[in-house]
């Protein structure tokens, strides 16, 4: 079985960067030619996603384990997103590379081009090997990537899942950007009041199996059920964290339901494409768009009208707790059970809660009023 490593400039500059650096260089290099992974340029075809629940076997490297060595002090913090080239996480991971320069740690990032489970293994696998301190990662699928955190895990690697959890027992900690059911409501609640509270609405996400997103639809659809009977909700589609696709899923939804009346995207990559979409549209002003958005990103529909108002959290701060979160466990300061207190630098203070989750705090609403204050 042959896998191909698809890295962005950045990230395959880093993480040769980080393979040149280390005694097990030489080991790791074998073990990836051993396992058939080839570490090369991104071309559009390179990365080939297995289905969303098959975890490659071939990423398992057969070399004895990079790390024995306890990893107390071992400051090397990875992130892993969900995908490159998406400007969310571009925003979160400056915020944790922020975070690790300050405490003095070693920042990295990778991930696939392509939003997947089997683009995230063999990068989780490989930075196991390579011994890093943590792997701070916002999970394609909850069950997926189960098993090669477990084996970074059990060799030493702290995990941290932010953004997007796995299963509660394959992480040390979850940061989470605000309550799932605080997220859910804002949108509903902008979506019923831009709509008259009724007509048809459809959701528009990325990844089909991304595990925070998909528990945020289901909320939206309980509250809509039971608390807005005029509104019907006709389909859910999946832009996989792609401009391009997400613009195609919003073209066919409009051409689809002659009746939309709203399109909701819990999904910065899907908002910021149907914003684009109805800007030019001759819809625009009558299907109301609203969801998880980046301001910067969002801001020419929002002060052109095409947009009234989205939601979302600082990603730059979600990135820099889940940093700070990653060094408390790192030294032993805290093992992620609940009651456990860290210091987050600027942020100041943050406790563990139930299920080893670290809340970072509400989410905002964004207006044409205060779009410009913000610069994320
Ligand atoms: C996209 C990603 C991310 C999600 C945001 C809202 O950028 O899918 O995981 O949290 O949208």
């Amino acid at each position: 079985m042959s896998y191909h490593l698809c890295l962005e400039d950045e990230g395959k500059m880093k993480l040769h960067q980080s393979l040149n650096g280390r005694a097990g260089t030489r080991r790791l290099m074998i073990a990836v030619v051993a396992a058939g992974l080839v570490v090369g340029a991104c071309s559009s075809t390179a990365a080939t996603p297995a289905p969303a629940t098959t975890a490659p076997a071939a990423s398992t490297p057969a070399v004895e384990p990079a790390t024995a060595a306890p990893t107390t002090g071992n400051l090397s913090v990875t992130f892993v997103p969900k995908n490159l080239g998406n400007p969310y996480f571009d925003v979160s991971d400056k915020g944790g590379e922020i975070a690790v320069k300050e405490f003095g740690g070693t920042y990295d990032r990778v991930a696939p081009t392509a939003a997947s489970p089997s683009g995230q293994v063999p990068f989780i696998n490989t930075l196991m090997q390579l011994g890093v301190g943590a792997i701070v990662l916002s999970a394609t699928d909850p069950v997926a990537l189960c098993d090669s955190l477990n084996a970074a895990r059990a060799a030493g690697v702290k995990v941290v899942t932010y953004d997007s959890d796995t299963n509660k027992e394959c992480r040390d900690i979850f940061v989470l950007q605000a309550t799932a059911e605080g997220i859910a409501k804002a949108q509903v609640d902008i979506i019923a009041k831009q709509i008259g509270d009724a007509g048809e609405i459809a959701f528009c996400s990325g990844v089909a199996n991304a595990p925070t997103q998909n528990g945020w639809i289901d909320l939206m659809k309980k509250d809509i059920a039971d608390n807005h009977p005029n509104i019907t909700v006709v389909d859910t589609v999946y832009g996989d964290d792609v401009d391009q696709t997400a613009l195609d899923k919003v073209a066919g939804l409009v051409q689809a339901y002659p009746n939309l009346k709203g399109i909701v995207a819990p999904d910065t990559v899907c908002i910021a494409a149907g914003g684009r979409y109805l800007q030019t549209s001759e819809k625009k002003g009558k299907i109301a768009l609203t969801g998880l958005g980046l301001p910067l990103q969002m801001k020419p529909y929002v002060l052109d009208g095409t947009v009234q108002e989205f939601a979302l959290w600082d990603p730059g701060q979600l990135g820099y707790l889940a940093s700070w979160a990653s060094k408390a466990l790192i030294e032993g300061a805290i093992t992620g059970k609940e009651g456990d207190k860290f210091d987050a630098g600027s942020l100041g203070s943050y406790e563990v809660g139930a299920d080893g989750v670290v809340l970072l705090g509400p989410p905002t609403v964004f207006d044409k009023d205060n779009i410009e204050d913000f610069n994320f």
